[in-house]
């Protein structure tokens, strides 16, 4: 696609857009909401829009029509007292905010034991499973009354509105903690005020060899659920065919139509498609030229030195790959003892589920990893690799600039936007090493340095060859990256799935 073609592009989005929703209701329904509540001291209560590209994109739907409302979980007392209300935001999108407040038993079953760790374990392949999970009876009460009830209420929520508004409706549901809504709102509602659905998957979805560490009871609940959905969207190919296999495999009564990318189960059917999900590439050159970010970038320029910057920046979480990211490092130094005191390693690390023990020990040993490194190679004048945890985006896409090398070895990742996000903002033409098990390899490939994410060797050389790699290299494959990302961003993915619906007849 040409500069043009990226432009014709949008704009063709933004008119599907606009005549997609101007006789059509939207309902987004994810954990979180588009909003965070608090009360001010006159007693009102203020809202301050959610941060993120997710959270942006989808409010930008909600702007195209009158009728939009935002069911979520609520994670504050200020949002339980809230429950249902209109919220009119900066450019003029209303959205009817609509806050479900399970009781505390319930969220912590559905949120802290099925949602994270359960799936999110399965759907990433991190289970240990000689050791864990171990299924007993306080999961299953998890599962019972957290979080089938939580998806059943969400359910509920949502057929309210549908019964609510004249118009047909789209209704778009985010991720794992929501697989059983689009069965429980089927059998809810009455064939002619049924909405369109649209289930977006975020994380990988697995073959069915590792569904069998669910017991057959739960894993059929889930498939259930989710061959209820109109239109199923993963973010790569690979996932989609995973999700058919599995169905194959373990819905006895559906029929699978690989050719069509379809499951077809009781008289019903979920076409599956891949969405890749993308950035906000606009805003986020726009949030380079800013203030804060202008201080960052100054701040890290005089941790960094003269030294060549390796970059990772990550959630907290086992499934990111840290230690083995500093276990490659330490390999690198090993080999190559030429790079000794020329690096620097910087790891920006965003605190995440900390009341999950493991995540907590995952924090100590990639925390013991980077020390035990820095007592191997640093000295008075080198730490070899520098670890910051805290929450600052700024900061992140400051550092982005700086990178030489940005490491991205997820075990796997649905997609991973720091990979999509670094290219975009990197000055220094620096190069992308990327873990195969990560969803932006269908995309980033041609651009990157692909790794094998358990391969330390392997990813030690890849750092090695990334640092090495002539200048004339680095710059086309910056390019490279820099024009693939470019021309598929947030506005494409949503655009790709109201284009699925139409063309569907949905
Ligand atoms: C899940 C899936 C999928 C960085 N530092 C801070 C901060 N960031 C930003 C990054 C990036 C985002 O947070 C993280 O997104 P990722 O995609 O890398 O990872 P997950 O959080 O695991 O996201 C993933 C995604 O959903 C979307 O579908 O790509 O595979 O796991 O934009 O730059 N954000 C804040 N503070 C920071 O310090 N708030």
């Amino acid at each position: 696609m040409t500069e043009l073609g990226v432009e014709d592009r949008s704009h063709s989005c933004a008119a599907l857009e606009a005549e997609f929703f101007a006789d059509r209701a939207l309902i987004i329904a994810a954990n979180r909401g588009p909003v965070s509540l608090e009360r001010a001291s006159d007693g009102s209560i203020q809202f301050q829009r959610g941060g993120g590209g997710l959270v942006t994109a989808l409010i930008g739907l909600c702007h195209h029509t009158s009728d939009a409302t935002w069911v979520a979980c609520a994670r504050t007392e200020t949002d339980t007292e809230w429950q249902e209300g209109h919220i009119t935001l900066d450019e003029g999108t209303a959205i009817d905010v609509h806050f479900i407040s399970p009781d505390e038993a319930a969220y912590e079953g559905y949120y802290n034991v099925i949602a994270n760790p359960l799936l999110w374990f399965l759907q990433h392949s991190m289970w240990d499973v000689p050791r864990a999970p171990v299924i007993d009876r306080a999961t299953w009460q998890a599962w019972d009354e957290g979080y089938k009830a939580i998806n059943c209420e969400f359910a509920e929520a949502i057929a309210g509105h549908v019964k609510g508004t004249s118009r047909p409706t789209l209704v778009m549901i985010q991720d794992y903690h929501l697989y059983l809504v689009a069965r429980y709102l089927r059998s809810g509602l009455r064939r002619r005020q049924r909405p369109t659905t649209l289930h977006f998957v975020h994380i990988p979805w697995p073959g069915p060899e590792y569904w069998r560490i669910l017991p057959p009871a739960m894993r059929q609940d889930i498939l259930n659920g989710l061959c209820a959905v109109d239109v199923l969207g993963f973010q790569t190919r690979e996932d989609g065919q995973n999700f058919l296999r599995t169905c194959e495999s373990m819905l006895p009564r559906a029929s699978v139509n690989y050719r069509r990318s379809r499951v077809w189960y009781r008289n019903h059917a979920t076409h599956v498609r891949d969405f890749p999900i993308s950035i906000d590439v606009g805003a986020l050159r726009q949030m380079v030229l800013s203030e804060e970010v202008a201080q960052h970038r100054s701040e890290l320029k005089d941790i960094v030195g003269d030294r060549r910057l390796i970059l990772r920046i990550d959630r907290i979480e086992p499934s990111k790959n840290i230690v083995r990211g500093f276990l490659a490092f330490e390999e690198l130094l090993e080999l190559h003892s030429g790079w000794r005191g020329r690096l620097q390693f910087l790891a920006l690390l965003v605190p995440s589920r900390l009341d999950v023990d493991e995540y907590r020990h995952y924090l100590d040993d990639l925390m013991a990893t980077a020390g035990r490194v820095n007592a191997k190679y640093g000295d008075s004048e080198w730490e070899p690799v520098r670890v910051l945890v805290g929450d600052s985006y700024p900061r992140a896409v400051a550092a982005m600039e700086l990178y030489d090398v940005l490491l991205v070895n997820a075990i796997a990742d649905g997609m991973n936007l720091v990979a999509k996000e670094g290219p975009i903002v990197n000055e220094r033409d620096g190069v992308l090493i990327l873990s195969e098990r990560a969803g932006a390899r269908q995309q980033l490939e041609p651009g990157a340095l692909v790794v094998s994410p358990c391969d330390v060797f392997a990813t030690a050389e890849a750092l090695h060859q990334a640092l090495e790699m002539p200048a004339k290299e680095r710059r086309a494959r910056a390019e490279r990256l820099r024009w693939l990302i470019e021309r598929e961003d947030i506005a494409d993915w949503l655009c790709r799935q109201l284009e699925a619906v139409v063309e569907l007849g949905l």
